[in-house]
């Protein structure tokens, strides 16, 4: 109405929510999110969405951490609505009014609209088209579930790290789901495995043929564009513009998702047989377990709000370092963790804030409260997040004489430089530092209780 049409043709006009993301495929489990798309009339902007309903959700009773982020990649706002966490895209079409039967499959649709209007409708697009083009689709709920589970459980499921996300792990399975229209969840499981582990990458993974359409948009095609070439795991997005989901799959990543998909197929073989329980597909990775050295790649601040900024830009990074370190001789993969530790150290002196920087953090400080350092000059808290990345390195060739030689100078100091070019890097309030351990150094924090090698246990004692 603010745009001078009467009540009657502004109801009219309509406007129409669509989900996407795990909710919509019925896969969402404690903690997810419900993925929102608002679709609205070519009167209604942009700038609307972030003003006036922006604001009007801050005023619904029930709703909290309301946060617009009009200025992203993807325009969203983030909300939670009776302790419901829930994204909100926009997109808003060239028509004048939005019926309730609109579908978003036509690709005609997005003629004319801005480009990140086209973006924020590509998450739902993509949904609807898997939906569509699985046989069953309860079949396939089920047996993405049981991925999902098995892939955060042997810590391969993040996008950021070189991992897959839940878009190429449903795009999997949903290949999987074509290929065996009649088979049930179990089935498609062991088949899953067995195919993936076999696959002949880098063949894509397509539900099926990529099209052209009416854009002046990249559609992904290694014919032409060598960044596509370079794509090891291709997973590729079914919806015009056709995309690839697994843009940050380095090498190392590669060989560990390969390893994961071996030891799927051997578990499920011997579940089928009976000489195994599924249980055993779901056991917890052994990450701190697996690797002599580790990298530790900390990030700190003094304040948790900027951390978050910060921690995240470093994470989004650490592929990065992940490539280089990948040219270093002798070193066979690097291997990231898939989420950092976060801790907060309350220091009473500049000695300690720069220690923990370092990721030296003394018992004294490790025990202190918030409580005890209020009030103390010159004393403030050190948010600090750790990153892991395991290093696998080549046996010493029989005769050699001498230690192996590892320089990583190179690769780390580079990563330190990459990450300071942020735009909002601030040297004096935030730190970064790369350093590696050896196994026996790990922290507690990163051990669940009574996880930690009884070994390093009696050493520390
Ligand atoms: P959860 O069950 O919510 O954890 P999900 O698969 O729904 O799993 P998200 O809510 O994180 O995962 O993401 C839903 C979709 O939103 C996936 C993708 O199409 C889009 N999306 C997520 N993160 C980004 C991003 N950083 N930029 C653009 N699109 C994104
Ligand atoms: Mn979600
Ligand atoms: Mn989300």
């Amino acid at each position: 109405m603010e745009r001078g049409l009467s009540e009657a043709a502004a109801n009219a006009a309509g406007g129409k929510i669509f989900t996407f993301g795990s909710y919509r495929l019925g896969v969402h489990a404690p903690g997810s999110d419900i993925d929102t798309l608002c679709v609205v009339p070519k009167h209604v902007s942009r700038e609307d969405f972030f003003e006036t309903f922006e604001s009007m959700l801050k005023e619904l009773e029930g709703a909290t951490e309301v946060s617009g982020v009009p200025e992203a990649y993807v325009p969203i706002i983030t909300c939670e609505i009776s302790g419901i966490p829930i994204d909100f895209l926009v997109a808003r079409l060239s028509l004048s009014s939005v019926p309730d039967n609109l579908s978003l499959k036509d690709d005609n649709l997005l003629r004319s609209l801005d480009e990140r209007c086209v973006r924020s409708l590509n998450g739902s697009r993509v949904i609807d088209e898997i939906l569509r083009l699985v046989p069953n689709v309860q079949v396939f709920r089920d047996a993405l579930r049981c991925i999902k589970l098995w892939a955060q459980r042997r810590a391969i499921y993040s996008n950021v790290n070189g991992f897959l996300g839940g878009v190429a792990w449903a795009l999997l399975v949903a290949r999987i789901c074509q290929l065996y229209p009649n088979a049930i969840a179990g089935a498609i499981v062991s088949r899953f495995f067995i195919i993936m582990y076999q696959w002949s990458w880098p063949q894509p993974v397509l539900l099926k043929q990529i099209e052209e359409g009416p854009l002046q948009v990249r559609v992904w095609n290694p014919k032409l564009y060598p960044a596509d070439r370079a794509h090891r795991m291709p997973i590729i997005t079914p919806a015009y513009p056709a995309m690839c989901s697994t843009h940050n799959v380095t090498a190392s990543t590669q060989m560990i998702i390969t390893e994961e998909f071996k030891r799927g197929a051997e578990i499920v073989d011997r579940v089928i047989v009976g000489t195994a329980e599924w249980s055993e597909l779901f056991s917890k990775h052994d990450f701190f377990h697996k690797y002599r050295y580790y990298l530790q790649v900390i990030a700190s601040t003094g304040n948790s709000e900027l951390q978050t900024k910060w921690s995240g830009t470093v994470e989004s990074r650490l592929r990065q370092l992940v490539m280089k370190l990948e040219y270093v001789d002798s070193l066979i993969l690097a291997h990231p963790f898939i989420k950092g530790f976060d801790q907060v150290s309350y220091c009473l002196s500049e000695e300690e804030v720069r220690a923990v920087a370092q990721g030296e953090i003394s018992d004294a400080v490790a025990s202190r409260k918030k409580e005890d350092i209020e009030g103390k000059e010159g004393a403030g808290p050190v948010y600090s997040t750790t990153f892991y990345i395991g290093l696998a390195i080549e046996p010493k060739q029989p005769g050699a004489v001498g230690p192996r030689k590892l320089d990583i100078s190179y690769p780390t100091t580079e990563f330190t430089k990459l990450v300071k070019m942020w735009e909002k890097f601030d040297e004096s309030t935030m730190g970064i530092v790369v350093r590696h351990i050896k196994s026996s150094g790990l922290p507690d924090n990163v051990f669940d209780p009574g996880e930690r090698p009884a070994k390093t246990v009696q050493k520390r004692l």
